[in-house]
């Protein structure tokens, strides 16, 4: 396919961007190609500077449930910046986000905005730790949570993608304070809990992890982690950054009736608009900032722009709560269909699904954690994400990522999409 004006775009990037891109997965570089350049999105689809239209999974990686541009969220963005960008001063708005999100998560009493999910869980971390008086944290390997310093052991998503162990820059001495154990593994945490418990702040998790692709939490691990996190006195805190408001309305929690201490929040609660959020109970709240000694704060937190197009996405979701279940449905089809294709041409695949996010591992094995994902043929997923691409579907471009579906995809847009892949394999 002809890409020259994207190719051209990304030739002039490199030059005053590192990498040529604000975020490393959207390099392509694991699937051997370079950045597609989009010019607009609308609904389901994507347009890329040539004009070109793809029906879109990556879903601005999962804020975009409502499909893109969708006319009371940009109505509402409008109003809002008439009335001014940014005060630096709270407003009504925050309230009724704040009131929006405590009533969507019976676990959460009070709640912090921020302006991303790396802000949030980052923030989370120091709370836990100031909270506790505890230095040491647990997470889990291909668990991604944001690029801070503390969180960036065995992390997933861009870190998986380029097949980097860490990061330079995160000093050792703090990265000796994070113990990262395999996903799924209750035998791991039981053992580290018992030899460090006592130091341990908190358990930060992903209670479905998006970012080593989709990978389901086995039955009994989250139960086992809030009972364990309580005999020790260790906080249990859920990244619901990609799954808030994705499976239902409200969190994963929510579905899976485990309540954590603190819950991160990101994505769909912004609209489309850069922001964050943590809360939790309020014993723990009220230890930030200006309340308590721990220290947060942020210019453009519960800024008026972002809060307008998270509340306008909220309601409307509020509105539609049905069609969380018709979304699942329309998932569940689609990637049956796609395994029935991949199973007919003997290529090896795993699809792995919660709600409307899902991953194809190109792997024959299960995938229940980031050492049975890291088996999967990246090379093949690449093959397959070109293929795909070049007939009007985009995907996730790593192996290491969750694709989207949204409220505005439709039923022509799941035939296209199989017909691509049809097409794709054929040719393979
Ligand atoms: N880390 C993000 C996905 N899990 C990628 C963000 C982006 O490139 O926009």
């Amino acid at each position: 396919m002809s890409n020259k004006f994207s190719q051209s775009l990304y030739e002039e990037a490199v030059k005053y961007i590192p990498g040529g891109v604000n975020s490393p997965v959207r390099a392509f570089k694991s699937v051997a190609s370079t950045p597609v350049f989009i010019q607009r999105a609308s609904g389901s689809k994507i347009y890329d500077v040539e004009g070109r239209e793809y029906i879109d999974y990556v879903s601005s990686w999962g804020p975009m449930i409502l499909g893109h541009s969708h006319p009371a969220v940009v109505a509402a963005i409008q109003a809002a910046a008439e009335r001014g960008t940014s005060y630096g001063a709270p407003t009504e708005l925050e309230i009724e986000m704040a009131k929006m999100i405590v009533e969507a998560f019976p676990s959460v009493d009070m709640v912090r905005m921020v302006s991303s999910g790396t802000e949030a869980t980052m923030s989370a971390i120091r709370l836990a730790r100031g909270f506790t008086g505890r230095d040491k944290i647990v997470k889990f390997e291909g668990c991604y949570h944001g690029h801070s310093d503390s969180l960036l052991a065995k992390a997933g998503s861009g870190i998986a993608t380029l097949g980097i162990p860490g990061s330079p820059g995160v000093p050792r001495a703090l990265a000796e304070l994070t113990i990262t154990l395999p996903f799924n593994d209750a035998e791991a945490v039981k053992t580290a809990v018992d030899a460090y418990g006592e130091e341990i702040a908190c358990i930060i998790v992903e209670p479905v992890a998006g970012n080593m692709g989709v990978v389901l939490p086995t039955e009994g691990f989250l139960k086992m982690l809030r009972d364990i996190t309580r005999r020790y006195g260790i906080l249990l805190i859920f990244d619901e950054v990609i799954t808030g408001f994705r499976l239902t309305y409200g969190g994963f929690q929510n579905i899976s009736g485990i309540s954590p201490d603190l819950t991160c929040l990101g994505k769909i609660i912004g609209g489309g608009l850069p922001v964050g959020a943590f809360g939790g109970r309020k014993d723990i709240m009220e230890k930030l900032a200006p309340a308590g000694s721990v220290y947060q704060a942020g210019t453009l937190s519960g800024n008026p722009l972002a809060m307008s197009a998270g509340i306008e996405t909220l309601k409307i979701l509020k509105k539609n709560i049905g069609e969380y279940e018709i979304l699942d449905r329309r998932t569940s089809l689609l990637c049956k269909e796609l395994q029935l294709l991949f199973d007919g041409r003997d290529i090896p695949v795993r699809t792995n699904r919660a709600g409307s996010m899902f991953t194809i591992f190109f792997t024959s094995e299960a995938v229940i954690d980031f050492s049975s994902a890291a088996q999967s043929n990246t090379e093949l997923y690449g093959r397959y994400f070109r293929g795909i691409l070049a007939r009007g579907i985009s995907l996730a471009p790593s192996q290491f990522e969750a694709s989207f579906l949204s409220f505005a995809h439709t039923d022509e847009d799941m035939e296209k999409t199989l017909d691509a892949c049809r097409l794709t394999l054929k040719n393979w």
